[in-house]
């Protein structure tokens, strides 16, 4: 069956959050909306800035282009053009078009009558990114904390802000995340292989049912945590590595100013040990 003749009854009218019907319909196969109409403005906007603000640097070499945020003497406030305040917008547009996507996802949502998992899990790699450029630096009073868009420079600033802290990976969120990070590939790989041991089998051999399934993890280790199951904790463990990333980039500075390696003198300091 054609995918479009298939969608069809599920192209239904109304779920709209702004726009009323003014927005809601598709062009091709996607839903438009009035989000669809910021997402593709600040996408536009956003993308066209980064090409300008790159041709008036000093190369063209994808890895070295960067643009850069405002000095830090600039605060909170707006920067010239040319001094980060082609960052600036350009993090408007990012966020805009971020935000936008995540409100079409709900819009969609809405027409299908299904959950808001999606967005849900959309806004959590939102939040993260956010964190860095727009909560962290208005914690700190000055758009210059906020990292620079290029492949190199980027890097450069994380190494640096982790240097700065003597040893990130003893920040205790910074931990957490990066275990969840590990486990979803875990899970992941878990899941994965194990559908399509059964779903793929061999040429000339029978698709295996779910039970099959259960029944390896049974034989294994004794347990199955079931097909719903299995989702539902690879949604908890990815929201979890998303939502502990943010927290161990707002916390280092505005919470935390000195080594991540001294934050661990309160174990040394229990009264137990003496
Ligand atoms: C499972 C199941 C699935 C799966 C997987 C399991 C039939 C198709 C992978 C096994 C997962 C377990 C035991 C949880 C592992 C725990 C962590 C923290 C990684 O039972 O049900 O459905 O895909």
């Amino acid at each position: 069956m054609a995918l479009l003749s298939f969608e069809r009854k599920y192209r239904v009218r109304g779920g709209t959050l702004l726009g009323g019907d003014l927005f809601d319909f598709w062009v091709g196969p996607f839903f438009v909306g009035f989000f669809g109409v910021t997402t593709l403005f600040c996408s536009i906007l956003g993308t066209g800035l980064i090409i300008y603000a790159a041709s008036l640097g000093p190369t063209w070499n994808p890895f070295l282009i960067s643009i850069a945020p405002p000095d830090l003497k600039y605060g909170l406030g707006l920067a010239p053009l040319r001094e980060g305040g082609f960052w600036q917008i350009i993090t408007f547009c990012a966020v805009g078009a971020f935000v936008s996507w995540m409100l079409r996802e709900v819009e969609i949502c809405r027409k299908l009558g299904i959950g808001y998992h999606v967005p849900f899990a959309f806004g959590v790699a939102i939040f993260a990114y956010v964190s860095l450029v727009v909560i962290r630096p208005m914690l700190l009073g000055a758009w210059g904390f906020g990292f620079p868009y290029g492949i190199f420079s980027h890097l450069d600033w994380v190494s640096n802000t982790g240097y700065q802290y003597l040893h990130f990976h003893y920040n205790p969120a910074h931990m957490l995340a990066v275990s969840f990070f590990f486990t979803t590939t875990l899970a992941l790989g878990l899941h994965g292989s194990l559908v399509l041991s059964a779903v793929n089998p061999a040429k000339g051999t029978d698709v295996k049912s779910p039970e099959f399934e259960d029944t390896f993890f049974r034989d294994l280790i004794g347990y199955s945590i079931g097909t719903l199951g299995i989702h539902r904790l690879g949604l908890f463990l990815a929201l979890n590595a998303g939502f502990w990333s943010a927290i161990c980039i707002i916390i280092s500075g505005p919470f935390w100013t000195r080594g991540w390696p001294e934050w661990w003198t309160w174990w040394l300091n229990l009264p137990i040990w003496s």
